[in-house]
């Protein structure tokens, strides 16, 4: 047997179970790896809306994460969902002072698929801040554009706005271009690495319409892979390949937009 690989997720809740802490818990099982979960704040929401966001006190925050962190060594750990500065700045102290950045992959969770804002206005420079010590951010096309202050209407502008963000500081940036409007059959993703190199990650669009959670699933799968110290590259694609059939097996399972199954 080999040796159990054990990743950190550090994100919100979405209680109907397409997003957020529990699609990653989901995603992490489907990768044979163990996950324990630190939740930022829990969301009421369904596949339509988020109707209400609760933030527990900040001191239960720096609880939670000194006692998983205190006692487990874990291989990887995934950022969702953090809500306002007052979290990012206690996710990045804690995270900082434990020498734990190398291991971080960040999704910069600012808008849900649904449209509604999940990230304050006010933490957008905190985040950027710790986004810049992370090991890889994973923005979408929106997320990119507020990051880098530009805008993105093709594949040259996402190249540009990847260089961009890497003259800023940031390190490995992967791009995903799945909200580009193009008229396009294929969804190009992005990724400007450590040593500068860019790689075309492709795969079909399915046109299916909204689907919520693949954000989330799609940073945890990568965590889930270098956990498993699969290289940085190979982890992307291999993440992209499984958020990809689990598109295809997408099911809908209210009114609103499709969720991931993970089996
Ligand atoms: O998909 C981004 C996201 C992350 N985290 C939580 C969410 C969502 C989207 O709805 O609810 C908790």
């Amino acid at each position: 047997m080999s040796e159990l690989k054990k990743i950190l997720i550090i994100a919100g809740s979405d209680p109907s179970g397409g997003a957020g802490i529990q699609t990653d818990i989901k995603t992490a099982t489907a990768h044979k790896t163990y996950s324990s979960a630190v939740i930022t704040c829990l969301t009421a929401q369904n596949t339509q809306k988020v109707s209400d966001v609760f933030y527990p006190p900040i001191n239960f925050l720096k609880s939670q994460l000194n006692s998983v962190l205190d006692d487990i060594n874990y291989d990887a750990i995934k950022l969702g969902m953090l809500g306002n500065s007052e979290i990012i700045e206690v996710v990045d102290e804690i995270l900082s002072q434990k020498n734990l950045l190398d291991k971080v992959v960040l999704d910069p969770v600012m808008v849900a698929t649904s449209g509604d804002v999940l990230l304050e206005e006010s933490a957008i420079k905190s985040l950027q801040k710790l986004a810049k010590k992370s090991l890889l951010i994973t923005p979408n096309i929106d997320e990119a554009e507020i990051l880098s202050a530009k805008k993105i209407k093709n594949i040259e502008d996402i190249e540009d706005v990847a260089l961009t963000l890497k003259k800023q500081g940031y390190r490995n940036i992967l791009i995903k271009g799945g909200h580009l409007k193009q008229e396009n059959q294929k969804i190009s993703n992005i990724l400007l690495d450590d040593n500068n190199k860019m790689t075309i990650i492709e795969n079909e669009k399915l046109n299916l319409g909204d689907i919520h959670g693949t954000g989330c699933s799609l940073s945890t799968a990568i965590s889930c892979n270098i956990a498993n110290n699969i290289n940085l590259i190979d982890a992307i694609k291999s993440a992209n390949e499984y958020i990809f059939k689990q598109i295809k097996s997408s099911s809908c399972i209210g009114k609103g937009s499709r969720v991931l199954k993970h089996f």
